[in-house]
């Protein structure tokens, strides 16, 4: 299986184990958020674009605090997508510092809270420094049960697409997967997101409107928030606009989910 690459478990029963606690159904089980709008915030202040970064990361910890809360399930975070290789050098040598940092600050707070790290993206081309951060957050936390906390670093959607194709093409040279028994599903098993429900809200701040590369697949029913609240700015009142905004549409459009086009 594809995610055995990633080193990822698949067991699409484990979402559903602390379900009995969460009291307002209505939450989104799953929230992904591309979080822009970091060097905007520090360019207002005459700072250095890295210091953006530095300010983003702590809004990652307040918000993955309220996610908890909540009761959200699965939070994921575009925290480096493939094309920001193109950045600086200095910016991508900071970037590739800020898991680290991350961690050794937030760790024991993350233990507490039950929650657990995961990724997407292909890690293999990130500093040793930062694989290693990574996989110390995966594995000291891979037996917590309550929010998953998936960082999207390294990804791209379609580069994740390509990957799945070419290995269901070698399944299928190899007479492990049939032609036939290729289906919208078992696509799905082959992304790096196998093991998790897609998302149902979709929140990009600082005012761009566009997807750029982000779970193409998987956001093919999501609801979709966008606000010009710049990343280091969006706070718990910010996220609850965002959720509250979902269960509007969701209580109007009831039950009829994908059936509401025509
Ligand atoms: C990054 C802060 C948030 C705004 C967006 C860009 C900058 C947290 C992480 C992280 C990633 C993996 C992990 C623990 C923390 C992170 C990058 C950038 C590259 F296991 N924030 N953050 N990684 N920013």
């Amino acid at each position: 299986m594809f995610n055995r690459l990633f080193g990822k478990k698949v067991n699409k029963k484990r979402n559903d184990e602390h379900k009995g606690l969460v009291e307002d159904e209505h939450v989104p089980s799953h929230i992904a958020i591309i979080m822009d709008g970091n060097g905007r915030w520090a360019k207002k202040r005459a700072m250095p674009r890295v210091k953006g970064h530095h300010e983003g990361m702590n809004t990652v910890k307040k918000i993955t605090r309220h996610a908890n809360k909540l009761g959200v399930k699965v939070l994921t975070l575009y925290a480096f997508s493939t094309e920001n290789w193109k950045r600086p050098k200095t910016e991508v040598e900071f970037l590739m510092n800020l898991p680290g940092q991350f961690l050794h600050s937030f760790l024991p707070e993350l233990m507490e809270l039950n929650i657990r790290v995961q990724m997407i993206g292909d890690h293999t081309q990130l500093p040793n420094h930062t694989q290693k951060a990574l996989h110390t957050a995966m594995e000291q936390t891979k037996q917590n049960t309550g929010l998953i906390l998936n960082f999207a670093m390294n990804y791209g959607s379609r580069d994740e697409m390509v990957r799945a194709m070419k290995q269901m093409i070698q399944e299928v040279t190899e007479g492990k997967l049939r032609m036939e028994d290729i289906t919208e599903e078992s696509v799905s098993d082959y992304l790096m997101t196998a093991d998790l429900p897609e998302p149902d809200l979709l929140i990009r701040t600082s005012g761009e409107v566009r997807l750029s590369n982000f779970m193409l697949w998987q956001l093919a029913y999501t609801e979709f928030w966008f606000t010009d609240v710049l990343w280091p700015d969006f706070d718990e009142v910010c996220l609850q606009q965002a959720i509250d905004g979902y269960k509007n549409r969701n209580r109007r459009y009831g039950g009829l989910k994908g059936e509401e086009v025509n």
